[in-house]
């Protein structure tokens, strides 16, 4: 699906601001709340997570629907010209969109984009618009939730009485709400739906480098069929550097810029087709496994980041332009050069923020959660349950697939994207894993224009690559392993030999390894000589511990910290105001460890590490 943009023949107009909105009471539906302006409304930014922005804990852990509404106006000559449609970003986790008290449609997920025709909606003068947001989550969602009585937490926590409950098989706030961007879009009535481009590039590392532009337009609407369509390639000085006609075809370039990682470079691929313009930056890179190495651009890439969450005071997973160039900033500061969208899509303006940038990209899907075993298990009635059980199970897979579909469509023309995640911690170790998960990663790399690597993020107790079926399936193993915390501390020595004889097990295997999460929980400001879990002290000597090991292994092609910044999560007898893990706090004051950091990713080179 396209990023809306303004161009010549396109129009966007952006509907944030306060709304007003209402919690459910649970007689919403039936009392039909989005046929008339609600009733005792109270204020509500878009885009923004609602949960912490008015108080009380009714509020916060409100697990239901809630009504946000706006009233709109399009002009009558734009409708008439113009196929007008209405762009949700991410609105989580399921949104029903009434206009006039007309329900035009319904959208589960909740961090992937969707579009409303409008056109046929719209009346003159004002209409009343109503977004009706649920936050439940069960075993059919992603992510999970558990809903079941005397439920245990992912950490371990007591049972919780059989209750309706806010209730993640995650670690992290279920945030909810309208949290990036709703805009009306026009585009002429023939338009261009989508756009994909591909490189082959002949050879990344000549000197001169020259490339072939695959591209392919996809033309819908009244004439679709007749309308004549262009691709004109412009570089960053606006220079026209290629062209060609059609709706697929190919444009050769030579002595191209090559999108680098911190050094990014794009073009501007320009569709124009009938009246409808659409401008798409793009950069050129390869992305390859070979052996046991990761390349970019022909050379071997040396993964340093971070795991991050859509994480922020008080607009929670809701969009924050400023803190994402601030992130950026600050992950530049510590020269890393890469992160992780953990545990879900991240916002467009954050992707398109990272290709710019010229930060190396794991994106993920919102499978978290797939796994009942944590803690005893998010089960059933108190049993536990395998996670694939067939009755009792999660059934999670017809929507995982429209997932992985739905963000292959987003993000696939993005450089900075290197790899697909299809699911963090996962149950990739029982029997039945095999099976959920093959047709999985067959539908990414079928999807994907550029058939990159796929993975997933392996828990611990997955074991190693013999007992894990990600080891079978993954291009690049990537393990989420916390030696030193949860296995073995307040030791961190002892606990490092166990990474090491782990890390010698995957060795066997060929492929190459990025250890995407490891980490320590730490409070700010809490200090010992002896170091003791949760001093800043026993951060530091975690991950010098840690580290040392991932030295040893030239497959080891990668180090993602967990995680970036402390982030909200739900209650837990483990989670001190939230999961302490961040190099930095959640209003990003560094931490030691986020020194030690800087010193060693500075002298650590981006490519040819290992
Ligand atoms: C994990 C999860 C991540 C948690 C982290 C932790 O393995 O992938 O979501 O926040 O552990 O801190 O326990």
């Amino acid at each position: 699906m396209l990023y809306p943009v303004l161009t010549a023949s396109r129009f966007v107009s952006d509907l944030s601001g306060i709304w007003d909105f209402r919690l459910d009471n649970g007689k919403g539906f039936e009392e039909k709340w989005f046929d008339a302006p609600l009733e005792d409304a109270i204020t509500m930014p878009v885009p923004a997570s609602y949960n912490d922005l008015k108080e009380g804990v009714g509020f916060r852990d409100h697990y239901g629907w809630v009504f946000y509404q706006k009233t709109i106006a399009v002009p009558a000559y734009i409708r008439r010209e113009q196929r007008v449609y209405l762009r949700c970003d991410a609105v989580t986790h399921h949104a029903k969109v009434y206009l006039n008290g007309q329900e035009l449609a319904e959208h589960f997920g909740g961090f992937l984009p969707f579009e409303v025709e409008l056109n046929d909606a719209l009346k003159d003068g004002d209409n009343l618009l109503t977004i009706a947001v649920d936050n439940v989550i069960d075993y059919t969602t992603l992510p999970v939730g558990g809903k079941a009585p005397m439920l245990s937490g992912p950490m371990g926590g007591q049972g919780v009485p059989a209750k309706k409950q806010n209730y993640p098989n995650f670690d992290f706030f279920n945030y909810c709400g309208i949290t990036r961007p709703v805009r009306i879009c026009t585009c002429p009535k023939t338009y261009i739906d989508d756009v994909t481009v591909t490189a082959d590039v002949a050879d990344p590392l000549a000197d001169k480098v020259n490339a072939v532009l695959h591209y392919s337009v996809e033309i819908k609407g009244e004439n679709a069929a007749a309308a004549p369509c262009r691709v004109e390639i412009f570089d960053k000085a606006g220079k026209k550097v290629g062209e060609a006609k059609g709706t697929d075809g190919e444009i050769a370039l030579e002595g191209v810029t090559l999108w680098q990682p911190l050094k990014s470079y794009l073009y501007t691929v320009k569709v124009t087709a009938g009246e409808d313009v659409y401008e798409l930056p793009y950069g050129i890179r390869t992305v390859k496994v070979d052996g046991t190495k990761f390349l970019i651009n022909g050379k071997s890439f040396y993964f340093k980041g971070y795991g991050k969450h859509e994480d922020t005071f008080p607009g929670g997973r809701g969009m924050n332009m400023p803190m994402y160039v601030k992130d950026m900033s600050l992950m530049k500061w510590q020269g890393a050069n890469s992160f992780r969208c953990s545990h879900y899509p991240y916002s467009e303006e954050m992707m398109r923020l990272a290709d710019e940038e010229g930060f190396v990209v794991i994106d993920e899907t919102t499978a978290v959660g797939v796994n009942l075993d944590f803690g005893g298990g998010a089960n059933f009635n108190g049993q536990k349950v395998s996670t694939f059980d067939p009755e009792h199970g999660v059934k999670t897979f017809e929507h995982h697939k429209d997932v992985i579909r739905d963000l292959i469509s987003r993000d696939k023309n993005y450089a900075c994207v290197v790899m697909w995640n299809i699911a963090n911690e996962p149950d990739s170790y029982s029997d039945a894993a095999y099976d959920y998960f093959k047709p999985l990663y067959d539908l990414a790399h079928e999807l994907d224009p550029q058939n990159r690597p796929c993975t997933l993020t392996s828990v611990q107790m997955a074991g190693g690559p013999d007992t894990d079926k990600s080891a079978i399936l993954s291009d690049v193993i990537c393990l989420n392993r916390y030696y030193g915390w949860y296995v073995g501390g307040p030791d961190i020595e002892g606990p490092c030999g166990l990474l090491r004889n782990e890390l010698k097990e995957w060795e066997k295997i060929g492929k190459p390894l990025v250890i995407t999460e490891y980490g320590a929980d730490t409070v700010m400001g809490f200090h010992d000589v002896t170091p003791v879990m949760y001093t800043e002290e026993y951060q530091l000597d975690y991950y010098k511990g840690n580290n040392a090991v991932l030295d040893e292994f030239g497959f080891v092609v990668g180090e993602q910290v967990w995680n970036f910044a402390d982030f909200a999560t739900s209650q837990g007898m483990l989670r001190v105001q939230g999961n302490k893990k961040g190099l930095f706090t959640r209003d990003r004051r560094p931490k030691l460890a986020a020194h030690y950091f800087r010193d060693r990713w500075n002298s650590i080179p981006d490519f040819e590490y290992k």
